[in-house]
């Protein structure tokens, strides 16, 4: 039996909306603090980049793949079980797939009714996206995905405790009030704050909000499932693996860069709208990431290495609204394009495509 009982912060928040750097960033905060921290990631198939993003930056990770947490509940219990061996973790930071809602009354309350003794629940916080989320919230036509993606979005901010605002590095201040304005109208008295998960403003405020002691995560969710699941399925996703060898060295944070944008610029070419295309490089323990996160951003190198390289390991996660038979033989082309310019090649590649399958959660506490 546990000592304490460890505090559990879930972020959640939709594909690309900044949960991983934010988790990056509130566990160094927590570790400074002296606390131990494991982060538990979570997506619909294995090859994670947030799992190998979040470990190269030296962070005890634990990944639930194969299917999201409410629907592999026994996966993140017993996954966290497996965090911090030598020592049980102050904190465990949880990030739930981004096209996942109904989290409060399939995760929060599970454990709060299940674990009651091993856990405490930190408030629930669930990241706007700009660039998707704007749009959404004004119910504004074309937001790039369907009306039941937009749903799916709605109702993550629905069940939050707190929602965050995020990127007001890149915004102006009267984009950041219209946005935090948009999310007070939709949500009346959800606290709304406002961060930069990049520059780490607004994190002092956060994570002060996030040590508050009380009942979070209550508001369950009255919830449509064939509209969340029909929403979901929508989407095409991605995971794939490979090792890349080349002859002459070359600038891993340039091919990292180009399997973006050209794969940005391919899908934009089929109309289809990207909700999050990441791409991580790795070798011999340094690595570069690179990430889009809506056709109308600009693909950016979110961890360079600055290294020449003849030899990676490198993983692609794509999560787009479209076909994905389409997704795959849009990534192959651009891979084998990237590589044939540097007179590269891969092996050992391992893809998975697929549309998420209809969610069926292992509990379902709807009252209290
Ligand atoms: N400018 C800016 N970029 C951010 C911020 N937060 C996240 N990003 C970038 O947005 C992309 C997606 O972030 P990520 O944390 O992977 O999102 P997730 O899918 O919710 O886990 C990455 O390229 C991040 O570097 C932020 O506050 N400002
Ligand atoms: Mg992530």
């Amino acid at each position: 039996m546990s000592a304490h009982r460890i505090r559990f912060v879930m972020v959640g928040g939709f594909l690309g909306a900044g949960k991983t750097t934010t988790l990056g960033r509130l566990a160094s905060m927590y570790m400074d603090q002296g606390l131990s921290v494991g982060i538990v990631t979570n997506d619909q198939a294995e090859d994670l980049v947030d799992t190998n993003t979040l470990r190269s930056q030296g962070f005890d990770v634990g990944e639930v793949a194969g299917a999201c947490f409410c629907c592999n509940f026994n996966e993140l219990m017993g996954t966290i079980e497996t965090l911090g061996t030598a020592q049980r973790p102050d904190v465990i930071l949880a990030e739930p797939v981004g096209s996942c809602t109904d989290l409060v009354a399939t995760v929060i309350q599970p454990i709060k009714r299940l674990f009651d003794a091993e856990f405490e629940i930190a408030p629930y916080c669930v990241i706007l996206k700009p660039s998707h989320g704007k749009r959404v919230l004004r119910n504004e036509s074309g937001a790039g995905f369907s009306p039941k993606a937009a749903y799916i979005l709605k109702k993550q901010m629905e069940e939050a405790d707190a929602i965050l605002v995020n990127r007001i590095d890149e915004l102006d201040p009267a984009e950041v009030d219209e946005l935090a304005d948009l999310v007070q109208q939709s949500f009346p008295g959800t606290p709304t704050l406002r961060v930069s998960a990049k520059s780490g403003e607004g994190f002092d405020g956060l994570f002060e909000f996030l040590g508050q002691q009380g009942d979070f995560g209550r508001r369950v969710l009255d919830i449509d499932y064939d509209i969340y699941a029909e929403g979901e399925a929508e989407l095409g996703w991605l995971n794939s693996s490979m090792h890349i060898d080349a002859e002459e060295p070359f600038s891993l944070d340039e091919l990292l860069l180009e399997i973006v944008n050209k794969l940005r610029d391919a899908l934009i070419e089929q109309d289809a709208e990207p909700a999050h295309l990441k791409t991580i490089g790795l070798w011999e323990g340094f690595f570069g990431v690179a990430n889009l996160i809506s056709s109308d951003t600009t693909p950016e190198l979110s961890l360079a290495s600055g290294y020449d390289v003849k030899s990676i390991e490198l993983i692609v996660n794509a999560r787009v609204a479209c076909d994905p038979a389409i997704l795959e033989q849009t990534v192959s082309a651009v891979l084998d394009d990237v590589l044939e310019s540097r007179g590269a090649s891969k092996r050992d590649q391992q893809t998975r495509s697929f549309r998420p399958g209809r969610p069926v959660p292992t509990h379902r506490f709807a009252d209290e």
